[in-house]
This record gives C-alpha cells, structure tokens and sequence, in this order.
C-alpha cells in the first residue's frame, strides 16, 4: 500500500489567494492542494488534505497520523505561535511533521519568532511562500523512504 502525507492547515488559511497576496501570494488553498496532489502522484505517495479554524481538529488530525504513519505538512498558522496543544499532539503521537510557512517569520513582528511546533517538527521551512508546501513533501518523501 502507498505511504501517505497529509497536508494540514491551521487558522484563516483558507483565505489564502482572497486576502494579502503581499504577504500569502496569490494561490487559493485548491491550488496548494491540487499542486500537492500532483507532486504526490509523482513521487508515489497518497496525498490527503485538511485545513480547520479549530485547534482540536488539528489535534485529532495530528493524532490521526501518528497512529495510521501519515507524515504531516503542517501549516499552523498563528497557532504555531500560541498552541502547547499541537505540539503535544505531535510528541506524543510520535507523527513525522515537516512545518511550513508561507512567509518569513522571522522577518515578521516578534510575535511570529517563536513556533511550538519547530521543536517537536523533523524540520521547518519558512518564507519561500507556497512552494514551501512541496519542498516539504519531497523532503518528507525522502524521510519516509528512508524510515520504511
Ligand atoms: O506564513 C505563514 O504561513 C503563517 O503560518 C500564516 C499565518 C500567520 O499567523 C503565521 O504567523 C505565519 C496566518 C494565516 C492567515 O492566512 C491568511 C491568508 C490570506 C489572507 C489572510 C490570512
């Protein structure tokens, strides 16, 4: 059976493309996704997606894939910066998590400095907008060859 990757989205992010294409560029979340898809097909991998203004959808989620061995692209949005609840989600799931942002964070308001999840992640992409999304997916392609 095909391993599979969830690509998972927090806060608002479903308004991407619609508002601040300065800051988000102006792919909708359809097109991110779609451009997964297609990526997944190519590299072999099941390709599944969900976004969730809810913090305990994403804590389900997470829990979801630490259990089926689904690696996650996760976008946390601004609850990267807040949730002790996602990151504990991922440790103690023990999902393989690529985080991305679609921004720099680190160029943004110090607000943004910190993610919880960067820690407990396999690693963290930020600032290359939504390409992020699939160079997170090679790379946790890779991982997951390399892990079985
Ligand atoms: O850069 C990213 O991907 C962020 O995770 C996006 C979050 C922000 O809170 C993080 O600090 C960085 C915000 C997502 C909101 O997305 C929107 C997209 C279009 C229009 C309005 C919001």
């Amino acid at each position: 059976m095909a391993q599979s990757i969830l690509i998972l989205n927090g806060p608002n992010l479903n308004l991407l493309g619609r508002r601040e294409p300065a800051t988000y560029g102006s792919q909708t979340l359809g097109d991110v996704v779609a451009a997964c898809e297609s990526l997944g097909k190519e590299l072999g991998f099941e390709v599944s997606a969900f976004q969730s203004n809810h913090e305990g959808e994403l804590v389900d989620r997470l829990q979801q894939a630490g259990i089926d061995g689904t690696g996650v692209v996760f976008n946390p949005g601004a609850y990267s910066h807040t949730s002790v609840a996602l990151r504990d989600a991922i440790a103690g799931s023990g999902a393989v998590v690529v985080e991305i942002h679609i921004s720099n964070i680190h160029s943004r308001e110090h607000f943004r400095h910190r993610s919880y999840v960067t820690p407990v992640a396999k690693g963290m992409i930020c600032g290359l907008g939504t390409e992020g999304y699939l160079l997170a997916m090679r790379a946790l392609a890779v991982h997951m060859r390399n892990d079985g």
